[in-house]
């Protein structure tokens, strides 16, 4: 019998069931969920404390839960049910007895004796199995559990939770190709409790503030994926290509080539162009820009293997961006690979760059005194979250993973200019803020001798990275 005729089975018999609203009443007179002031076993404060585990200790609710988590997997097929250790192993397993479907048990620790699996029951190779996890946060936990799953040769493509906390984990699964199912997110919680009277209105704003703000967990710098990792999840056609190409150059280095004439820029992409894995402009400075430049350009970046970047920092409504995208003298949206834009506007005006030009929002600025604070850029961050065509932002912090985190601002021998400009080095963007892409525009093109100096930031840039990820 498959896994989805046992499903409907089910649910034609339970017509008198509870539904999700009262469940998650009754849940909650369990005490899984407190409101407060919480702060997370990773260092963030948190308005309201999560904990499934009591629901274990409830056969009527974990019953009905099995229920939930079964029917929200009706359109999925699978062989067998592995429990995320500890809080979901009671959950998969009244899945398990609920549908007939054998489960297997993930351990924690490996046995020190014996036969040391990390998995237990009985499976064979090739099985679709799903998983099932209490709460997601990060997703990390998952991923990390994945991992050890698919070691065995068993295949996941559904993953079913009960409550998403929306702090990023959904979307890094989605991106990497799994199915996600949840039967609850935080705000919905949050709306029945108030609904039901059972959460003030001054609690439901001040929790909805902290879910705006989306204070991401941060993943330490040492445990940054390498660029093959990133490009798997990449779905963006010129940020494949730009991942690509760093693994091909061992390069996280993009020049600012920040001259005000063609020819000149046109010889320093000759000089740097083996170096780098983006060349990036500002054409408004150009004082002879013309389309036999932007083809003279575009004919080195092949035969360097580079891409073509344009810093234009959008910032106008929808509208008026396409034009300044699309036409003018410089028709960006016909040569640049990337761009980047303010995301000011909201997330509609960053749908106008279409789908080929990869998009870098910028968060964070490197000057002093930018009003680019924690605020704006969780915001920032969360449109980039949601945007297609957006692969990353321009950001002198930590970006959640699936974002690419280009700084500029980085310099080896200088700590700023007279203009508000703050430099770093190479070695302490990437090694603190993991960052992926260093932007290098003076430190380059102003030196005595621009391709020695290309050849440094290349080798700085990329021994950190290798340092990082520890090679
Ligand atoms: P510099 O010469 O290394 O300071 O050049 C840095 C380049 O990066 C320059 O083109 C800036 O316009 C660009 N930049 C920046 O410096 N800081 C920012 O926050 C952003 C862009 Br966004």
């Amino acid at each position: 019998m498959t896994a989805l005729f046992v499903i409907f089975a089910i649910f034609a018999q339970t017509s008198t069931r509870m539904n999700k609203e009262q469940f998650l009443l009754k849940a909650c007179r369990l005490g899984i969920i407190k409101f407060g002031n919480f702060t997370l076993k990773s260092g963030i404060p948190s308005p309201f404390y999560i904990d499934l585990r009591p629901l274990a200790s409830s056969p009527e609710l974990l019953k009905e839960l099995s229920k939930f988590l079964l029917n929200s997997l009706q359109d999925s097929d699978f062989e067998l049910i592995c429990g995320v250790p500890y809080a979901a192993l009671p959950m998969a397993t009244a899945m398990s007895l609920e549908s007939g479907i054998p489960l297997i048990i993930k351990r924690k620790e490996a046995k020190g004796y014996g036969t040391k699996k990390m998995l237990e029951g009985i499976f064979h190779e090739g099985q679709t199995c799903v998983l099932v996890e209490d709460v997601i946060t990060s997703g990390k936990s998952l991923i990390e559990t994945i991992d050890e799953i698919e070691k065995e040769h068993l295949k996941i493509n559904d993953i079913v939770v009960v409550l998403d906390r929306e702090q990023g984990g959904v979307a890094l699964l989605k991106n990497k190709g799994y199915k996600v199912h949840t039967l609850f997110n935080i705000s919905e919680v949050i709306d029945i409790l108030h609904k039901h009277g059972q959460l003030a209105q001054e609690e439901v704003l001040r929790i909805k503030n902290f879910l705006a703000e989306k204070p991401e967990v941060k993943v330490s710098p040492e445990k940054r994926l390498k660029y093959e990792e990133k490009l798997a999840f990449q779905q963006h056609c010129a940020g494949k290509k730009l991942l690509k190409t760093a693994v091909q150059k061992k390069s996280n280095l993009i020049a600012s080539i920040d001259v005000t004439t063609s020819e000149k820029i046109l010889e320093l992409a000759e000089e740097v162009g083996d170096n780098v894995v983006a060349v990036k402009l500002h054409t408004d400075i150009i004082s002879d820009f013309s389309d036999d430049f932007i083809s003279k350009l575009k004919k080195i970046a092949e035969k360097k293997n580079f891409l073509l970047f344009e810093d234009r920092k959008f910032a106008d409504i929808g509208n008026t961006q396409q034009l300044q995208f699309e036409k003018g003298i410089y028709k960006i949206s016909s040569w640049a690979d990337l761009i980047t834009s303010h995301a000011i506007a909201g997330e509609e005006s960053l749908k106008v760059f279409g789908e080929k030009t990869a998009v870098v929002i910028i968060a964070e600025m490197s000057s002093k005194g930018a009003l680019t604070d924690e605020h704006y850029k969780n915001q920032v961050v969360a449109l980039a979250k949601k945007s297609e065509n957006v692969i990353g932002c321009v950001a002198q912090s930590q970006l959640p993973e699936n974002l690419l985190l280009f700084t500029p601002g980085v310099n080896l021998t200088s700590a700023g200019d007279a203009k508000g400009q703050q430099f770093n080095t190479p070695e302490k963007v990437i090694t603190e803020l993991a960052t992926d892409f260093i932007i290098v525009g003076r430190g380059i093109y102003a030196s005595a001798d621009p391709k020695a100096s290309a050849e440094k930031y290349q080798k700085a840039g990329w021994e950190a990275y290798l340092c990082l990820i520890g090679k």
